[in-house]
């Protein structure tokens, strides 16, 4: 069987999960949100990559009805946690291809509603690339989301730095500093620069910031003192299935 055939396969068999990744904010050291990560079990490879899989259902079309599903089972999941008492912001990835549906205002209000969750504890992430591709209809898509209450991410930041400028034109309530700056933090001053740079330009302009890809205590502090809001990795925890998770919430209290 092709791999294309596979995901076919897959779509209509429901092979695939979501893992949740905890976000926790810096000043009340409480963990706040999740970050929504596909997982495609296939029945004989376990565990396949997104990073293999998403280009090829957008190739292939499929990302609309698995979009979909992503958001309606983040939403239900959140509800579900909220019922036990657990108030955690949701974070759901948009693919590109998603981002280009006419109707993805409406598919995300319906599967809010749907679940009976709140818009404002929706927080979309979408990466650069796809917002520059079309900044302008972007811009809007953005302003339409936010108007319904929804938070606006923007993932991955700091490939492109000629956005810099768009930056300033997109509606966002928070840009995630890509791992590729954390990770060496402790023995550059150039990365510890740029973290900087973007947190007092966040700062002043009443955005969050959140770092990825934070593995140890030393790349925590640093972050911490060059001003981050949040921070996600594997210091906190990997992702986690939802009852892991629900594990993971309880043994923190
Ligand atoms: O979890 P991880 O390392 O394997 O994710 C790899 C890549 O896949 C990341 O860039 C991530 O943003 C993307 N990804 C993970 N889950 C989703 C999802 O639900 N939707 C979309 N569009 N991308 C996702
Ligand atoms: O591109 P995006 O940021 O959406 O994807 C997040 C990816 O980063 C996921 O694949 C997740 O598994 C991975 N990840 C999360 N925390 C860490 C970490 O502390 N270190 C590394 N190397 N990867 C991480
Ligand atoms: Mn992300
Ligand atoms: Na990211």
């Amino acid at each position: 069987l092709s791999l294309e055939n596979e995901l076919r396969r897959a779509v209509e068999r429901q092979e695939f999960t979501l893992v949740y990744q905890p976000q926790l904010d810096l000043a009340s050291d409480r963990v706040v949100g999740v970050e929504s990560l596909l997982r495609w079990n296939h029945p004989e490879k376990g565990q396949v990559s997104p990073a293999v899989f998403i280009p090829l259902l957008e190739e292939l079309s499929l990302i609309q009805p698995l979009g979909e599903w992503i958001l309606h089972h983040a939403c239900w999941q959140q509800q579900q946690w909220q019922q036990q008492g657990y108030s955690l912001r949701m974070g759901i990835n948009l693919s590109p291809a998603q981002f280009a549906q006419s109707d993805l205002l409406q598919q995300i209000e319906a599967a809010a509603i749907k679940a009976g969750v709140q818009t404002s504890g929706i927080k979309l992430e979408i990466t650069e690339s796809l917002a520059m591709r079309d900044p302008a209809a972007s811009i809007r898509l953005l302003h339409d989301l936010r108007d319904r209450g929804f938070k606006i991410a923007i993932d991955d930041f700091g490939i492109g730095f000629s956005s810099l400028e768009y930056l300033l034109k997109f509606p966002l309530d928070s840009l995630k500093i890509d791992r590729a700056f954390v990770k060496d933090i402790t023995r550059g001053r150039s990365d510890r620069a740029i973290i900087k740079a973007l947190t007092s330009m966040c700062q002043s302009l009443g955005i969050s910031t959140i770092a990825e890809g934070v593995e140890d205590q030393r790349q925590r502090d640093y972050v911490d003192a060059l001003g981050a809001t949040e921070i996600q990795g594997y210091l906190i925890s990997r992702p986690l299935p939802s009852d892991e998770l629900l594990a993971f919430m309880s043994q923190r209290q």
